[in-house]
């Protein structure tokens, strides 16, 4: 009696934690082919996501900046993609670092 309990116990535990890693939400992020770089969506919550980039040009790169996050594709390669960062409150923007002055844009968390 006491093991199936332990195994009730277990089993309780893990349904608890699984939907916990699974939830780590997902943005996607796209720059090129064209002079253009976007967020299909953007994070409005701190905590840890994971981003999705498709580079899609070798001279464009998407590069994230903003409270503890700083990553980036390469300027020269075409890429896919994926970071997982944590964000905390405040602006995050990222840009195209040869085309920063207009590939550009940013999200805020609050
Ligand atoms: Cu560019």
């Amino acid at each position: 009696m006491k093991r199936i309990v332990l195994a009730a116990a277990l089993v309780t535990a893990l349904a608890a934690a699984l939907p916990a890693l699974a939830a780590t939400p997902t943005y996607k992020g796209t720059v090129g082919p064209g002079f253009t770089i976007t967020m299909a969506s953007k994070p409005t919550k701190a905590g840890k996501v994971r981003l999705v980039i498709a580079d899609k040009s070798n001279a464009h790169n998407f590069h994230l900046t903003g409270p503890g996050v700083n990553v980036k594709t390469s300027v020269s390669a075409v890429s896919a993609s994926t970071f997982t960062v944590t964000l905390k409150k405040g602006t995050y923007t990222f840009i195209c670092d040869p085309h920063a002055s207009f590939m550009k844009g940013s999200f805020t968390v609050k």
